[in-house]
């Protein structure tokens, strides 16, 4: 899909409305800091940067009443669908998206632009503690992170129309069949439901454990691209990754990927030659020591890189 020495299509989202925590939306700002423009410039390939970045932040509506359970449910919406045609327009040029989070409800977008581009041949490998597939229904926590999947598979009992908050997104724009998990450990009783019900590809901790990574990414790939010939979308939830490698994010749980673990994944999916896009999110840098938040910044960026071919010989 994407030739080498291409060009990365980037987009910022500062953006914590997802989730209560605040700080998540300095996670771009602090990877830029860290040098990831120049890292990926270096790497060969020019960077064409989705403007207005700040706009996330000041687009927060004066009033945004709960919808249900679903806390800031309108300022969500607004700022993924502004991240979908952001990723929309890079994915059009035929540039590899990487977006820089920002709480995993930005997904919600970066989804749903990749699928307008490309279809429902779109793959998506989505590498987390959690399952991210809450509907307004089973949702207890009401934050928004938890549910982008729900929306964009068009699972939830009702499909948000017209104006209302999610309103703008396709329901089903990602396939079930083309949805894989892989680093799940910490799943809800309600999403364990959801995936079953939907016959949904998922490798957790357990399965890491049991077969390794290497058979892991393979199995997991061939679930939704068996003959490698379709574009996939690789969401990356820095949690995914053990505490003690990732220690400044949101919801840390224990028993996570190594070090290792999480960049082998990146590093195969690149091998493919099939990846179109990339979210990097969760990346917290308010949480925890100096030291935890450069070790963070430091793997979010190194992650990236290796999705991108970094170490491919
Ligand atoms: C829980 C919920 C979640 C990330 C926490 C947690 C979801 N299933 N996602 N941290 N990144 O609130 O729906
Ligand atoms: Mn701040
Ligand atoms: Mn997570
Ligand atoms: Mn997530």
């Amino acid at each position: 899909f994407l030739k080498s020495g291409s060009t990365v299509g980037l987009t910022c989202v500062p953006f914590s409305g997802g989730q209560p925590k605040g700080g998540v939306d300095d996670g771009p700002i602090e990877m830029i800091r860290f040098g990831i423009l120049d890292q990926i410039e270096g790497m060969g390939y020019a960077i064409e940067l989705s403007p207005g970045m700040d706009k996330y932040r000041t687009m927060r509506p004066a009033s945004d009443p709960p919808l249900g359970r679903l806390k800031n449910p309108m300022y969500v919406s607004m700022a993924a669908q502004r991240v979908a045609e952001q990723v929309r327009e890079h994915c059009a040029a035929g540039r590899m998206a990487v977006t820089l989070g920002g709480d995993h409800s930005i997904a919600m977008g970066t989804l749903v632009g990749s699928s307008d581009v490309y279809g429902d041949d779109l793959c998506v490998v989505w590498v987390d503690a959690h399952a991210d597939i809450n509907t307004p229904e089973t949702t207890d926590s009401g934050n928004l992170h938890g549910c982008p999947l729900a929306y964009v598979l068009g699972i939830c009992a009702e499909t948000p129309q017209g104006d209302a908050p999610f309103g703008w997104i396709k329901p089903g724009c990602v396939r079930k069949d083309r949805l894989v998990y892989i680093g799940l450990r910490d799943v809800d009783s309600g999403e364990k439901m959801l995936l079953r019900k939907h016959n949904i590809k998922a490798f957790s901790m357990h399965d890491v454990d049991k077969h390794g990574i290497g058979r892991v990414v393979e199995m997991a790939l061939d679930h939704v691209n068996p003959d490698r010939s379709l574009p996939v979308h690789m969401s990356f939830d820095v949690d995914a990754l053990d505490p003690s490698v990732a220690p400044a994010t949101g919801t840390p749980v224990r028993g996570g990927l190594t070090f290792r673990e999480g960049h082998y994944i990146c590093e195969a999916v690149a091998e493919t030659g099939c990846l179109v896009a990339v979210d990097l999110v969760e990346v917290n840098p308010a949480l925890g020591d100096p030291e935890s938040l450069r070790q963070t910044v430091a793997v979010g960026c190194s992650l990236v890189r290796c999705s991108l071919g970094e170490s491919l010989l």
